[in-house]
């Protein structure tokens, strides 16, 4: 089992797709650990994003994540992380796979509506940065015997 962090990013809150958003989600058997609503700080937009921090995106890139709330949601299941980002679909919009959350919801790379870590490392550092002790849950669904064997 694993966990990785994804952001409902300003532009799905504003349009109203969080419900669609998380709804794909639970329908691929994914299973939600934590959630909440917060609006981010230009301190914790530019850690999760440090990797691009100096790139000419970047100024534009945190003012996009720090313009309005986000959702941002833990979530586990079998391979989660790329298992979420093909659900999520590739960086561009214009690039991405139809069937892909960015494909059929977005046009332009500055609002692609979603982010999904890219592995396992990262997972682990953005959970951490995202999340508080006891903010994400351990539990099991009845239903999740009918979306993993065994
Ligand atoms: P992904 O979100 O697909 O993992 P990253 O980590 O390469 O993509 O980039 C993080 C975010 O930075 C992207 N989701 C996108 O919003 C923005 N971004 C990346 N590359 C560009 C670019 N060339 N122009 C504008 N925004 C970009």
């Amino acid at each position: 089992m694993e966990r990785t962090l994804i952001i409902l990013k300003p532009d799905a809150v504003q349009r109203a797709l969080v419900g669609e958003l998380i709804t794909r989600l639970e329908r691929r058997g994914l299973r939600i650990s934590g959630l909440k609503l917060i609006h981010v700080t230009e301190a914790l937009a530019g850690e999760h994003y440090r990797e691009h921090v100096g790139k000419g995106f970047f100024p534009g890139l945190v003012a996009y994540i720090t313009s309005a709330p986000v959702v941002v949601m833990a979530v586990d299941g079998p391979g989660a992380i790329a298992l979420v980002r093909t659900t999520v679909g590739v960086t561009k919009p214009a690039e991405a796979a139809p069937g892909t959350i960015r494909a059929d919801y977005g046009v332009d790379i500055g609002r692609n509506l979603i982010h999904a870590s890219a592995n396992a490392a990262d997972a682990e550092r953005e959970l951490g940065l995202w999340f508080g002790a006891g903010e994400v849950i351990e539990y099991r669904r009845d239903v999740d015997r009918w979306i993993v064997e065994g």
